[in-house]
């Protein structure tokens, strides 16, 4: 195997899939809860692939969000830009002390945000709250955390985020980030040998019928924190059974006079784990 590649994890309408090398194979007799938290997962998937059958490839159509029994929960304010921009967004609200005092602080900012209920996958549809004005998405690393606590994969998510409410106060920050289908992840789990390298690139592209309306990136390394530090965070007084997801927050915010609309269609893209790609509904 080429050095850290990772081998992907889909989860699909036909059952658990694996990528390797551009190779697919179809696995039988696992759960998704079960097959996920198998420890060391890189080496159990070399195994995995010894003996699965290889099938013809992967029908994009079949693919679900990678999660079926996991919570999702998201850090924030962990790169410099999404700081200025909450500073900004919340000023009227007395708000701008806060954020930049937790992005100094030794504890992060964590916050619970979706059920696997109110999560979409690669092609589904994203929604924007009807009572709100000013809605971006935030594209961010997003770490699958196994039952043990370790980070034992990567996929890519979208912690869609309602700025004006949380700009209002930020006691509304659960409303302007949980609410049906406001999450996205996908397309599948990412595992790799080694932990991830800090100089992916994150991207997001925004396309209005065949016009961008926006599009900006940053690299994994711009990120303030460290991901143990901030699993570490998340799993010292919260257990969870069959591992968890956790976006990373975002590098990446539009200009205050962007906002996301119907029809809009979102395009994130991790180098090595892949593209998620959303339509607002
Ligand atoms: O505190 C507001 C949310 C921060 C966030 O979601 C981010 O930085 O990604
Ligand atoms: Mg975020």
């Amino acid at each position: 195997m080429p050095k850290n590649q990772p081998v992907k994890i889909y989860n699909t309408t036909k059952g658990i899939i694996v990528e390797n090398e551009a190779k697919f194979y179809q696995i039988s007799d696992f759960s998704w809860d079960s097959f996920i938290n198998q420890p060391d997962l890189f080496s159990f998937l070399s195994e995995q692939i010894k003996t699965a059958p290889i099938v013809a490839g992967l029908d994009e159509s079949t693919l679900l969000a990678p999660i079926v029994s996991q919570e999702i929960w998201a850090s924030g304010v962990t790169y410099l830009r999404s700081k200025t921009a909450r500073m900004e967004e919340s000023k009227d609200a007395g708000g701008g002390d806060f954020y930049d005092r937790v992005y100094d602080a030794d504890r992060p900012e964590i916050f619970f945000k979706a059920t696997a209920a109110r999560t979409v996958g690669h092609l589904e549809n994203i929604r924007i709250r009807k009572d709100s004005k000013w809605n971006v998405p935030e594209p961010e690393l997003t770490l699958f955390v196994n039952n043990q606590n370790q980070i034992a994969g990567y996929t890519i998510g979208n912690d869609v985020s309602s700025r004006d409410i949380e700009g209002e106060n930020p006691l509304y920050l659960p409303q302007a980030k949980s609410y049906d289908k406001s999450a996205a992840i996908g397309p599948c789990i990412a595992v790799f040998k080694e932990p991830i390298s800090k100089e992916v690139f994150i991207s997001v592209e925004i396309l209005r019928g065949e016009k961008t309306v926006f599009s900006g990136g940053t690299k994994l390394s711009q990120m303030k924190r460290e991901l143990p530090e901030l699993v570490e965070f998340l799993t010292r007084e919260c257990s969870f059974p069959q591992g968890c997801f956790l976006m990373t927050g975002t590098g990446t915010v539009p200009p205050d006079d962007f906002t996301m609309i119907s029809g809009d269609i979102v395009k994130i893209s991790i180098e090595s784990i892949g593209t998620l790609i959303n339509t607002v509904e």
